[in-house]
């Protein structure tokens, strides 16, 4: 059975003694919640990541993650972080791919599929984020894109690779905007996404791949969402921030 996930986005919020808190907090209110083939994972700035890390010892439902990582092993990059950097503090995720970096950092498949390798190769497991704008959509190339995104950015991998990996798919249209894809539209995608990965890798793995769904979700549409069949979980963004919000996502899957 594949792991459902329930991922926290912090993105650039909180300062250390604010993150250290409120992590504190969802330990607190998820350690004895989280059952089965569950994962809580909270992706904090990098100044928070060595503490939160301490913090999360013992409780192995509950893990953290950086929201980036450079895609070279080290060198004269004023200001940027290696994922080995990432791994030697604790963490075991990195997000990758958020339509944040896509949109702001110019972030494209291509670079995204160099990311991918540094980070698996230095034991970090990837949340690669894809998902279409709304022009996109509206021009009905929703999922083309969805697909090249793939094709690009993860499907040179082996097999051995792709399974340490989680995809979100997050509809940009839907990130910061309040508005959430329906259930029936994240299901059609999902859906979609796990086809095209047992095209290229199999059955079995496709089946079990998780597939997180973000953007807008908070614990009032989350119940929807992760009742179905190819949705795994969430990557939460500002509902993440509040830990009575997180941790009732979280409790979804109970
Ligand atoms: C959002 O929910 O807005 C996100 O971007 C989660 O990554």
């Amino acid at each position: 059975m594949r792991k459902k996930i329930v991922a926290g986005n912090w993105k650039m919020n909180l300062d250390y003694n604010e993150g250290l808190s409120l992590f504190s907090e969802v330990i607190n209110m998820v350690k004895d919640e989280i059952t089965g083939n569950q994962q809580a994972v909270v992706c904090s700035p990098y100044i928070h990541l060595h503490s939160l890390a301490q913090l999360a010892k013992g409780y192995t439902k509950v893990s953290v993650g950086a929201q980036n990582a450079h895609q070279a092993e080290s060198g004269a990059y004023t200001g940027e972080i290696s994922a080995k950097m990432i791994k030697s503090v604790g963490a075991e995720y990195v997000i990758l791919g958020h339509s944040e970096r896509r949109q702001y950092f110019g972030e494209d498949n291509a670079l995204l599929a160099k990311k991918t390798d540094t980070a698996l190769k230095n034991g970090l497991k990837p949340i690669f984020c894809i998902g279409e704008t709304l022009q996109e959509r509206e021009a009905n190339q929703h999922l083309d894109i969805i697909k090249s995104q793939l094709v690009e950015g993860v499907f040179h991998l082996d097999e051995a690779q792709f399974v340490q990996l989680v995809i979100a798919y997050e509809p940009v249209w839907a990130i910061g905007t309040g508005v959430t894809a329906s259930s029936g539209q994240a299901q059609e995608i999902h859906a979609f996404i796990r086809k095209e990965i047992a095209a290229k890798y199999g059955q079995a793995v496709a089946e079990n791949t998780t597939i997180l769904y973000g953007g807008s979700c908070n614990p009032k549409n989350a119940p929807e969402l992760f009742a179905c069949a190819d949705i795994d979980g969430g990557l939460i963004g500002g509902a993440s921030l509040k830990s009575r919000d997180f941790v009732d996502i979280v409790k979804v899957f109970n």
